[in-house]
């Protein structure tokens, strides 16, 4: 059935008796009494079938051209929700749509009834995605290995202003898209000892003996790309215990602990780390990354084998590309396997660990870097363990023989770091075991040569190296914001769906047409109202779509500086009161995002923002001028609602803080203006869109680095800025939390005293930079030309363009021919 169907079905009526026949054969339902669930799943299987025969397709293709194949490894993937996306990239939108109004069935509706698969934190997570889909564009022959978490990031209820953070449970009703492949799985090891085998030469043989053993089930999603070009896979490991039941236990009465272990080997897989940084340090972190590093691995080899082709070609065949340092632990693993398993020789197996992984750093935050105590690894990983002291010490010992013998550089690269109680420090272990080290925006690339990476790069000076980040414009514009695609088709033809990245700069003569700006402005007004039409269901919150609709969403962090935009929002507020005969420009103020479970500042902040809008909206002397709202549970579906809808981004991190961004990129891509520092991807976004359309405003990395050596004292800043001292008081007074009115003092009194993130030094300067916005808001015409342009000047984030630059400059693959 699916040969027949999967060949003709781009009419409407064959669509739908496929997806009658999934409702009837694989749903169990008719139409008479199918729930919208029912009928999602239904859409989705009908869907789905189509991806098959496609899937098929890709990988023979891959194997009779003898292609090299993409290993991309990450604990994270922060997908969203596929069934748009699948219908759209396989051309099948419009047929689906159609065909489910024939039946009665609102598509609205049950699209928005699939759940939002957010197995990532955030920008890390949610980049992996958009690669996974831009490899299949590109016909790159690609796998995506990660966890398939059971639990993914916590749902966010905001209670009285304060974040709860409840259990997510995106598999309650099934997932329609993933295939379990019992028959692909693998087990893998912890604990245990090492044992000696025999002398050979200066290397000994050893053997891992675990104590424990976990089992790698295979779950397969297909990934397709625009014009179902190829559909690759991402493959998802769930943990399961070798034995379901210890039925000796159980016969003796001990009933618990008869699945004890059931119940330790499955929480690898039962939920994603909610913190994208600190906090890690757990032992389960540590079970998770080398769980699904050594299934991924022991897979990839397989698939190698299979095709006759011999160990040594590994490199030829196959590129690693680790996801940060989680999955740092494949350098001491690959060598492990090379080494104790393929009985390669030590030097043979490094060059062929170094050919084969690549690693990309996404943080320089001191906190986030990854380093496990040397105790724990011993004790969960001791054959890793051995194998890490020996690429240090050979390491070293190629130094001296190079007559380096600098005693601080060899501590600072050292896998080793002797100053914390002794601990792995993943990164180095990752650079040393890497051909690349790539960071995510030209600034941040730069600084991570000057700063964690300085040592390393004075020795292999060719190896870091810049792939400044990108977003899939599939998801971001087309699927996101149909009125701005359909409007953009008019305009530059249908080529722009297919080659976006150059196609839109010819969108810039039209930013001079009044007729086109009037549209562009009259699609973000359908975009405006949508928000507002949620944000008034959700919260009972009506906004202003005449106002400008000024957005933050992201992760809370202190870094990112929500604080700062909260200190803009009292101290225009507080404007806004004391100046009404000024003719000031209406404002709605958005937030979104999720804090860190145990990052009590961020919850704190998140806290504040709720109170001062419960203030801001209710304070009738506005007239309505100013409303501030606080969007709870931030995620990718929420997400393609609130970026078409922005009119001003809000990209203000500390510079030299945030590694390059990936939201502030959606926000131009769809006409957004910036408000942001020269910080990651914001500095090479304004060389392209140009700083005349964009608000750049405050310190650079390199004015934050030196006024951070001075003091981070800001009792001058305070005194020079009666505005900022009159935010800080107020919020600090308890004028936003009368029921708790020392809820703050803490708050600001640290700020005032160690303004870690330069907060108060740049208040000013961001307060400048919003006066500029109200100013061009005031004239329509300049607002609208800059808005057009940002759409046309950002072809250049394509995740596309990112991702030919790693298959080129990294991996040294090129797409298959199809
Ligand atoms: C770190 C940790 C530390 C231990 C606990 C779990 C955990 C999870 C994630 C991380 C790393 C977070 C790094 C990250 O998300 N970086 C973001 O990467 C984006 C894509 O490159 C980039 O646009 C953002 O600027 C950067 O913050």
């Amino acid at each position: 059935m699916a040969e027949e169907t999967v060949k003709a079905t781009d009419t409407v009526d064959t669509f739908k008796q496929l997806i009658l026949a999934k409702l009837r054969y694989s749903v169990g339902k008719d139409p008479g009494n199918a729930f919208a669930h029912d009928w999602f799943e239904a859409v989705a299987l009908a869907a789905r079938d189509h991806l098959i025969d496609h899937w098929e397709d890709a990988s023979l293709q891959v194997d009779r051209q003898e292609q090299k194949r993409v290993y991309y490894l990450s604990l994270e993937f922060l997908i969203g929700r596929l069934l748009v996306d699948n219908l759209s990239n396989l051309g099948l939108l419009d047929t689906a749509r159609e065909a489910l109004a024939q039946l009665d069935v609102d598509f609205e509706q049950i699209r928005n009834l699939e759940p939002d698969a957010a197995l990532g934190n955030g920008g890390l997570g949610r980049l992996a995605a958009c690669f996974m889909e831009s490899m299949a564009t590109l016909n790159i022959a690609a796998h995506g290995y990660g966890i398939r978490y059971e639990h993914g990031l916590f749902r966010q209820v905001v209670v009285d202003g304060w974040q709860q953070e409840h259990t997510e449970t995106w598999l309650d009703f099934g997932n329609p898209w993933e295939f379990e492949r019992p028959e692909v799985s693998y087990s893998v090891g912890f604990g245990g000892s090492v044992v000696n085998l025999a002398d050979s030469g200066d290397i000994s043989r050893h053997e891992w003996h675990p104590n424990e053993q976990v089992r790698a089930i295979a779950y397969d999603t297909p990934v397709v790309g625009w014009r179902h070009s190829s559909v690759n896979t991402l493959r998802l490991w769930r943990a399961r215990a070798e034995e379901d039941l210890q039925l000796e236990r159980f016969n003796a009465g001990d009933h618990f602990g008869a699945v004890a272990d059931v119940v330790k080997a499955e929480s690898i897989s039962r939920v994603l780390y909610p913190a994208d940084s600190t906090e890690a340090g757990q032992e389960l972190r540590l079970r998770q990354e080398f769980f699904f590093v050594s299934a991924s691995l022991q897979d990839l080899i397989a698939r190698h084998l299979e095709l006759n082709l011999d160990i040594h070609s590994l490199p030829d065949r196959v590129a690693i590309q680790l996801n940060d340092t989680h999955p740092a632990i494949a350098v001491a693993e690959l060598m492990r396997l090379l080494v104790d398993v393929y009985r390669l020789e030590w030097f043979e197996a490094w060059k062929l660990t170094t050919a084969t992984l690549s690693y990309t750093n996404h943080t320089l935050l001191p906190e986030a870097l990854e380093s496990w105590p040397v105790s724990l690894m011993e004790r969960l990983l001791p054959r890793h363990m051995q194998i890490i002291y020996l690429i240090n010490a050979y390491h070293i010992d190629s130094l001296r023989a190079k007559d380096i013998h600098d005693f601080d550089l060899l501590r600072s690269i050292s896998l080793i770091d002797e100053d914390h109680g002794r601990r792995v420090r993943m990164g180095n272990l990752a650079f040393l075991g890497s051909h690349s080290i790539n960071g995510v925006s030209a600034l941040h690339t730069n600084l991570m040569r000057k700063s964690v990476f300085s040592d390393f790069h004075r020795l292999y000076p060719e190896r870091i190296n810049n792939k400044t980040n990108g977003v899939t414009f599939r998801r971001w514009l087309f699927q996101a914001n149909p009125q701005l695609t359909e409007l953009l088709v008019g305009a530059l033809g249908e080529g722009v769906l297919d080659t976006p990245e150059t196609t839109l700069r010819s969108l810039e003569p039209f930013a001079a047409k009044s007729s086109f700006r009037k549209q562009f402005a009259a699609q973000r007004q359908h975009a405006k109202k949508a928000l507002a039409e949620l944000v008034r269901e959700r919260m009972g919150i009506s906004l202003d779509t005449q106002a400008i609709f000024d957005v933050q969403v992201k992760r809370i962090h202190e870094y990112k500086r929500q604080l700062l935009n909260l200190l803009h929002t009292v101290a225009l507020y507080q404007a806004m009161r004391n100046d009404p005969a000024t003719d000031w420009a209406p404002r709605v103020k958005i937030f979104a995002g999720k804090a860190a479970a145990s990052y009590h500042q961020a919850k704190l902040i998140i806290k504040l923002a709720n109170d001062i809008s419960r203030t801001v909206n209710a304070d009738p002397t506005l007239r309505g001028l100013l409303k501030v709202v606080f969007i709870p549970n931030y995620n990718v579906s929420l997400a393609e609602v609130i970026i078409p809808a922005a009119d001003l981004s809000e990209q203000i991190s500390t510079a030299g803080l945030e590694a390059s961004g990936t939201s502030n990129m959606k926000f131009a891509l769809n006409g957004a203006l910036t408000i942001g520092t020269l910080d990651g991807a914001n500095v090479e976004m304004s060389e392209q869109i140009g700083r005349e359309n964009m608000f750049i405003f405050g310190m650079t990395a390199q004015q934050v680095a030196a006024r951070s050596r001075r003091d981070l004292n800001m009792s001058a800043e305070v005194a020079a800025s009666e505005r900022l001292a009159g935010a800080l008081e107020a919020i600090r007074s308890g004028v936003f939390s009368p029921d708790d009115p020392g809820r703050y003092t803490g708050l600001i009194d640290g700020l005032l005293a160690h303004d870690r993130f330069l907060v108060c030094a740049d208040f000013q300067a961001y307060w400048e930079a919003q006066r500029k916005v109200d100013i061009l808001w005031r004239t329509p015409d300049r607002w609208w030309q800059a808005a057009v342009l940002n759409t046309a000047r950002t072809g250049w984030f394509s995740s596309d363009r990112t991702i030919r630059e790693y298959a080129k400059e990294i991996w040294n693959v090129s797409g298959i021919d199809s």
